[in-house]
């Protein structure tokens, strides 16, 4: 089995773990292989860049990085980087996260960053696999039969609705 993280999961804070570790959760349940780091674009600048620049040679295929408030870090990392960037907007205690999401979301024409709904780290670990995904059928059958899990939730949600 392959355990070279092809996914790099990354975040501004520690503190953002509560969020992140929902697409964690995601890459362990669909075996994907993954690394998690805390790397901040504002305390830790040059640690970035370096994560940055040396993601690709390093077997990455996906950065999953989530961060709050300023939240240069998505931004930054798909600045230094060619491989696909998916942002997680991370809500703090002020502003619902809006702070978040605008910081992440408005990139310049030339620099894409994927950018999920403020704390949706699950889907943001769904879009890594589905990349992956796209050059991988067992990943995909996996993703099929995750969205037949959901097909049949909400089947028997409707079903058992009282009338
Ligand atoms: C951001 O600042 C981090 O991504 C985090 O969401 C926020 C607060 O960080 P801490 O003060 O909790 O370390 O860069």
């Amino acid at each position: 089995m392959n355990t070279t993280p092809l996914v790099g999961l990354i975040m501004g804070s520690d503190s953002d773990w509560a969020v992140m570790r929902n697409a964690a959760q995601i890459l362990d349940d669909f075996g994907v292989p993954f690394e998690k780091r805390v790397i901040s674009a504002h305390r830790t600048p040059h640690a970035m860049l370096a994560y940055a620049d040396a993601a690709a040679s390093r077997g990455l295929h996906v950065i999953i990085a989530g961060a709050g408030g300023a939240a240069a870090l998505p931004g930054m990392v798909a600045s230094a980087t060619s491989l696909p960037v998916i942002g997680v907007p991370v809500p703090l205690k002020y502003l619902d996260g809006m702070d978040s999401l605008m910081s992440i979301v408005q990139m310049p024409a030339g620099i894409p960053v994927a950018t999920v709904s403020i704390g949706g780290a699950a889907n943001a670990g769904l879009l890594a696999v589905r990349i992956l995904g796209a050059s991988d059928p067992i990943l995909r059958d996996k993703l099929d039969g995750h969205q037949a899990a959901l097909v049949k939730m909400v089947e028997e949600k409707d079903a058992a609705l009282e009338t």
